[in-house]
């Protein structure tokens, strides 16, 4: 495992490189966390093992205001995560021992996985969102952040949660975001892995996505949650089984 930071515009964003085999040449896939989350996440290291075990290396990186990348969550928009995804594609793009380039991601970031399919549709060869959580746009327009309220007209300085406090500016920029587009711009292999269990994004959206791409499949993980708890051998299995056959 190699630890570093790769640089966006001055911002440092946290990194681990775990290669199945360092000799070898192989695949890459990059992986990023959710909402609040990092990359130490039972969920998400989970899913890198499972991603090197098909013999896929895994980038995993720590998007703005998250994990120990710079910035502070209160500051965090989509956006700056678009930002900070490019350039982490771009260094996967330059790592010489790198064949094809895949991405993954949780909730927030399988949204920003769906967003970059569609942006680097030529480079990303197959996309895993999990749990995606790409109604946070339309939810954003609707006046709905995370089950909280505010008025989309008149977006207030900021959501104030027990847990995080949001920006107005997190909201300004979810409202103009149209998922549906980045779904019909990627015509690659996408794998959905959702619980029908989630009570903080809908299964149903994930039942959306699949018939709204050209080529997915859904995994439902019956019964569980958002991040799998108790269920990540059938995650796992999952992801394995899909790049064991890339
Ligand atoms: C929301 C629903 C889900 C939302 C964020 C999420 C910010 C993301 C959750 C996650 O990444 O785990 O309304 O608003």
């Amino acid at each position: 495992m190699k630890e570093f930071y790769i640089d966006c515009d001055g911002i440092k964003l946290h990194a681990k490189l775990d290669r199945p085999d360092e000799k070898e040449k192989s695949p890459l896939c990059i992986l990023v966390h959710g909402f609040t989350g990092y990359m130490e996440e039972e969920h998400i290291a989970a899913a890198q093992k499972a991603i090197n075990d098909a013999g896929v290396s895994v980038l995993r990186a720590e998007m703005y205001g998250h994990g120990k990348s710079d910035g502070e969550f209160i500051n965090h928009t989509l956006y700056k995560w678009v930002t900070n995804i490019l350039k982490v594609i771009e260094y996967a793009r330059g790592l010489d021992f790198v064949t094809d380039l895949y991405m993954c991601g949780h909730s927030q970031g399988g949204l920003l996985t769906m967003l970059a399919g569609a942006m680097c549709a030529d480079d990303l060869k197959a996309i895993v969102p999990l749990s995606p959580a790409w109604m946070i746009p339309e939810n954003a327009r609707n006046g709905i952040v995370l089950g909280n309220r505010f008025d989309p007209e008149h977006i207030p300085d900021k959501v104030v949660c027990d847990k995080w406090e949001l920006s107005g500016d997190y909201l300004r920029v979810a409202q103009t975001i149209h998922a549906e587009d980045a779904i019909s711009g990627y015509k690659g292999r996408v794998l959905i892995i959702h619980g029908d269990d989630d009570e903080t994004v809908p299964f149903s959206y994930s039942e959306k996505a699949v018939s709204l791409y050209e080529n997915a499949e859904l995994v439902n993980i019956h019964g569980t949650d958002h991040c799998f708890t108790g269920h990540l051998d059938e995650m796992t299995d999952a992801i394995r089984d899909f790049f064991g056959k890339l």
